[in-house]
């Protein structure tokens, strides 16, 4: 039996560097497909092995193997719980800080490459989060630019990957993307139910919107101006997700320099100021 006291650690399968891994995939096409619609799929990201990592640490997490209530919380909670003791959407802010080399993963390594191939080697990785929606939770993630939660700030080049544990499709809360958003303003935002901090926007009778279903290891990048969304898991099946972001170099130190860190001192100092995976302050 696993000792509680003793930290959680992940050791990792040897891989080829993420330049190297790069080098092997189609990095032109994902470029001129990401500047064109602000969103792209990866498909095999993850090795088989690497997956199931990934899977075992998050199930841990979630049955609490692995405490991470200081960064735990129920994203969907505007909405009675649909099931009982299970979040409607369970979001574990900064996982990294609960396993050890947990962050020198391909989730990180070779995403943060892929970023750069995308947006320009200055960009850095940011933050990361898990998120889950468990079976028969029916919880949506409402239309939304994750733009809307962060300060405005003058290099607007971000981008979020979002990967896959398991099989996401349609009924389980797989992402959509309406294609082209990027392209407009910033939508006026507003919180889902007052005094809530999850914000979303009225969609509109042009956009064109992408249902992505992509099979457990794969990612979807979006940026941080694409509108998206996810429906509720209405599946008996489950729906994990790690989301991470990235943004230049320059912003990053800005940011730290202001004190915004995603809540990685914990969730009482992130729901103190009703910010979850970013903050609504201007900078
Ligand atoms: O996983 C979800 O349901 C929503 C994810 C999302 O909105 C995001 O990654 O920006």
């Amino acid at each position: 039996m696993a000792d509680r006291n003793e930290p959680h650690s992940v050791s990792w399968p040897s891989a080829p560097s993420p330049r190297e891994w790069l080098k092997t995939k189609p990095t032109a096409v994902w470029r001129e497909t990401f500047r064109k619609d602000r969103y792209l799929v990866v498909e095999d990201l993850l090795t088989k092995e690497e997956l199931e990592i990934y899977q075992g640490i998050c199930t841990k997490m979630l049955e609490g193997e692995i405490d991470t209530t200081n960064h735990r919380h129920d994203l969907g909670n505007v909405e009675e719980q649909k099931q009982q003791h299970i979040e409607n959407i369970c979001q574990i802010l900064w996982p990294s800080l609960y396993v050890r080399h947990l962050d020198e993963g391909p989730v990180h390594r070779r995403v943060e490459a892929i970023a750069q191939c995308l947006l320009g080697d200055d960009i850095l990785f940011d933050h990361v989060m898990i998120l889950v929606k468990a079976p028969f939770t029916d919880t949506t993630t409402p239309w939304h630019q994750d733009e809307s939660y962060w300060p405005i700030v003058p290099d607007k080049r971000a981008l979020m990957c979002w990967t896959a544990l398991d099989n996401a499709v349609k009924d389980n809360g797989c992402m959509w993307f309406a294609k082209g958003s990027h392209r407009g303003i910033l939508r006026a935002h507003t919180p889902v139910k007052e005094g809530c901090h999850v914000l979303t926007c009225e969609t509109q009778e042009n956009d064109e919107m992408v249902c992505v279903e992509i099979l457990a290891g794969s990612c979807t990048f979006h940026h941080a101006r694409t509108l998206h969304y996810t429906r509720g898991n209405t599946t008996n099946q489950m729906r994990r997700a790690i989301v991470t972001s990235y943004r230049p170099a320059a912003m990053l130190e800005e940011f730290e320099h202001a004190g915004h860190d995603h809540g990685k001192r914990g969730l009482k100092s992130v729901l103190l100021t009703g910010q979850t995976h970013g903050w609504q302050d201007k900078f």
